[in-house]
């Protein structure tokens, strides 16, 4: 590395010049962003499980052609984000072997099971809505690739956070079996879409230095607080209520202060010991080993393509 390149680096991150695959790039800022992009692939794909359960059991063929839809775009976001990840020079195959092997991590939020219907729509709701604060904000990250994957990425996700709030009106407009499933819902995915953002800020070993080369613009909390801000009045407008018996309006910031999110709970779910930690994984491993045979036929055609005498 020569201190012409460091310079030019510097130069592009202060004047919010995007930096681009053929450029000079620090190796740690390089490593940082294989980590970020393919830890978010990895959601992508694993996040289509949890809603993926309840293909078969839509209520309605309207319900299960949107659901389909919204699984397909998750898998579409992790194509987009492992391509992103391959332009800082890794390979997806050894991303993919490290999900599989446990040794690359993937949002925790899918580590929670879908016990009922409501869960779908709580999901798009409250899930997207949490995912599309952070992915906003990624849409100015500093390397190229990986903001332009984030603009396409965000418009589909704001359609699956509607649709996620239209379903959930029709069950808060529902029956009082329907509102009581609706709330339970909420009940259980509320916190988890909190711990989505990440630790607190005073806890958070990669903020500093992905805050200073702008991977990240804004902090975990300052996001976490931004999605709270956005959701409680959607909960009120439902007329369901938030589990958090500390939550309150403060009139002089304008900002909902919450309680304290159970931490023990989020290292233990990053850590692999969540309710669905190894049924997700296991899922993955299978689908994998089963898709064995269109890898090999894939590639068995494309050498016959490209064979001297192919016809
Ligand atoms: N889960 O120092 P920080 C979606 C890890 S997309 C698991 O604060 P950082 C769409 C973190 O990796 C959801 N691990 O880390 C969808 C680090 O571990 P490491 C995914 C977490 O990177 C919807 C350690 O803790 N979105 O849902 C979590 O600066 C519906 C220390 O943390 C993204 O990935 C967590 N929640 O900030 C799909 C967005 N939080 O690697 C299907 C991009 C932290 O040092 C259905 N990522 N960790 O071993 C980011 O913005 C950041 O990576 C953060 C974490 C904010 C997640």
């Amino acid at each position: 590395m020569s201190d012409e390149q460091q310079r030019r680096f510097d130069q592009r991150i202060a004047s919010e010049t995007a930096i681009e695959p053929q450029d000079w790039m620090p190796d740690a800022y390089r490593k940082t962003l294989i980590r970020q992009i393919g830890q978010h692939a990895h959601s992508e794909v694993v996040g289509m499980l949890p809603e993926g359960n309840w293909l078969t059991r839509a209520p309605s063929l309207r319900r299960k052609a949107i659901l389909l839809a919204k699984v397909q775009d998750e898998a579409g976001h992790g194509l987009y984000l492992y391509s992103a990840a391959e332009t800082l020079g890794c390979a997806r195959e050894d991303l993919y072997q490290k999900l599989l092997d446990n040794q690359m991590k993937y949002s925790s939020i899918f580590n929670y099971p879908t016990l009922t219907w409501a869960d779908v729509p709580v999901i798009g709701w409250l899930v997207d809505g949490a995912a599309i604060v952070n992915q906003v904000a990624l849409c100015r990250t500093s390397y190229g690739p990986y903001a332009r994957a984030m603009v396409k990425i965000c418009k589909e996700e704001s359609f699956h956070q509607r649709q996620g709030y239209e379903a959930c009106t029709v069950l808060a407009n529902g029956s009082d079996a329907q509102r009581q499933m609706l709330q339970d819902a909420i009940n259980r995915f509320w916190w988890p879409a909190l711990m989505m953002f990440g630790p607190g800020d005073d806890n958070s070993p990669n903020s500093a230095r992905s805050l200073a080369w702008k991977i990240k613009l804004h902090t975990n909390d300052e996001l976490r607080q931004r999605f709270v801000d956005n959701t409680v009045p959607q909960v009120e407008l439902l007329g369901m209520t938030v589990p958090d018996a500390d939550l309150y309006f403060d009139e002089a910031t304008g900002h909902y202060r919450f309680g304290e999110i159970n931490w023990d709970e989020f290292n233990q779910v990053i850590a692999g010991q969540g309710i669905c930690n190894e049924e997700r994984l296991a899922a993955k491993r299978q689908a994998w080993e089963a898709g064995a045979w269109v890898r090999e036929a894939a590639l068995a055609w494309s050498a016959k393509q490209a064979a001297p005498d192919a016809a």
